[in-house]
């Protein structure tokens, strides 16, 4: 009809994502329009420079081009709930996000990969370990580069780090392995309940053809796997097909089935939670046949990413430890267990609350930290729900964190900045607030 034939592709924001999507539809010589609520979106210069000619609608004005489209690919930063959205798809638009377009576009097969917790240390391990296979491969999504900018006929694997944002609005992926590798509370202001970010996180699983399932964590796993090919990763004793910890002469150690792999004192990353996290990796590169001497190299060698339990400074026995990536209750939990079992702590947690329960924190904080220091929005929500659990004091400011923390650390304490919260009350990203933790840090260099 004269209305389809009008009908034009709508991308819907214009941050990393939408300037990802713009790229793509220019190159394959599709006409479309660009609209953001914002009255200066981020990615609006390398637009006009890159595409000069794309029709661009800012502010409020926009209701008329979505209500018209044919297709809205909507960032992940805007819920698809917001009634300008809902109207725009009674009125007929059909609603998408990036990952849609990536997946009909790939020729190499994709590897999604997401969760509460941990998606970019085991989305950058498994990278590691098909490259160190040979292959070579796109690595990124929510992290790094965004996953339309990775498309390339070269490519003969891709490894997606997908977000409950990108899942939410996807069709069915149809990817050749996924995996949802553990599930906690977070992001709960945007999907409303636990049972939708579930349901969420779970549209990774549809059409997939292999499933790697977290057998300790029974949210991982997709109530209809029949007729797919799965395989399980524990931290403890496994499937006889899937990989685990085993005590072997007194050592704990990576296994598959009863097959020992590697001393889990050889992994480069410290902590309890890496253990899992490299046997999440080698479940999935199992999936893709990656070789074993491979993986085991990565596994020995991998060291990390910034802002994840990473060390700032030693420095008069004193460890300070930037675990900014900790926006949720789940991964301070982790960090604070995995690095309490053998120092003691001094935790700078705070931030924006994303609806967390933070008594959660509760039995950690009193096992563990001699003191914490409270910032940001959610500093007195944090206290009421720790009460009497530890010795608390908000004190507004990470830089005001970093002076009480020098006055009251002793040698052999760790400093640990593993927020618990979002960081936008106070800073732009994660990563920016644990860059200033950094620069604090290091400024006074010692105590
Ligand atoms: N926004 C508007 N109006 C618009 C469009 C966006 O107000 O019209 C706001 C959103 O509400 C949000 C912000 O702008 O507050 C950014 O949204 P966006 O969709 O433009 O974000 P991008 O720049 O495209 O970045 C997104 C991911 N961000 C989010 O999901 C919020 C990035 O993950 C991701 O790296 C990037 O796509 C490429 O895939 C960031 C993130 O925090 C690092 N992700 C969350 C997480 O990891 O927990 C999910
Ligand atoms: P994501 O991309 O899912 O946010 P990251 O690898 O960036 O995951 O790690 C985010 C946070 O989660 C970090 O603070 C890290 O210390 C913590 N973490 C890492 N592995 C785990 C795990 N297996 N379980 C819980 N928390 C973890």
């Amino acid at each position: 009809s004269l209305i389809s034939s009008t009908r034009r592709k709508v991308v819907v924001g214009l941050g990393v994502t939408g300037l990802s999507v713009a790229r793509y539809l220019d190159r394959s010589g599709e006409e479309f329009t660009v609209v953001d609520t914002r009255e200066k979106p981020p990615g609006l210069e390398e637009l006009r420079a890159e595409m000069p000619g794309v029709p661009v609608m800012l502010g409020s004005d926009a209701q008329d081009v979505l209500n018209t489209a044919a297709e809205l690919i909507v960032s992940p930063g805007i819920s698809p709930d917001e009634p300008w959205l809902q109207e725009a798809v009674s009125a007929g638009a059909r609603l998408c996000g990036d990952i849609d377009l990536f997946v009909a576009a790939a020729q190499a097969p994709v590897i999604g990969i997401t969760g509460s917790n941990a998606k970019s240390t085991v989305t950058e391990m498994l990278g590691a370990m098909v490259r160190a296979a040979g292959y070579t491969a796109g690595v990124g999504g929510n992290l790094g580069v965004p996953a339309l900018d990775l498309l390339d006929d070269r490519n003969e694997l891709y490894v997606l780090e997908l977000s409950s944002f990108q899942l939410e609005r996807a069709g069915a992926l149809n990817l050749q392995v996924a995996t949802v590798l553990n599930l906690t509370p977070d992001h709960l202001d945007r999907h409303g309940s636990m049972p939708r970010y579930h349901q969420a996180k779970h549209r990774i699983f549809n059409g997939c053809k292999k499933v790697v399932y977290n057998l300790d964590d029974p949210l991982t796993i997709p109530p209809l796997a029949a007729g797919r090919q799965q395989l399980s990763w524990r931290l403890g004793e496994p499937d006889l097909q899937g990989f685990g910890l085993r005590d072997i002469d007194g050592e704990p150690t990576l296994v598959h089935g009863f097959e020992p792999l590697l001393k889990a004192s050889e992994l480069a990353l410290p902590g309890r939670h890496n253990l899992a996290n490299a046997l999440a990796a080698l479940a999935l590169g199992s999936a893709i046949d990656l070789p074993r001497e491979a993986m085991m190299t990565v596994l020995r060698e991998f060291s990390g990413l910034a802002h994840r339990c990473e060390l700032v400074l030693e420095s008069g026995g004193v460890r300070w430890i930037n675990d900014s990536k900790a926006t949720n209750v789940g991964a301070a939990l982790a960090a604070i267990e995995g690095l309490g079992e053998s120092h003691r702590l001094i935790l700078i947690a705070g931030g924006r609350d994303k609806g967390a329960d933070f008594r959660v924190l509760k039995p950690a904080v009193a096992a563990h930290c001699d003191k914490v220091l409270l910032i940001g929005e959610a500093a007195p929500v944090i206290a009421e729900a720790l009460g009497d659990a530890g010795d608390l004091l908000s004190v507004d400011t990470l830089e005001a964190a970093v002076a009480s923390a020098r006055a009251v650390a002793k040698p052999g304490d760790i400093v640990l900045l593993s927020p618990a919260c979002a960081s936008f009350d106070q800073f732009e990203s994660y990563g920016a607030r644990g860059e200033r933790f950094k620069e604090l840090v290091m400024a006074e260099g010692s105590l």
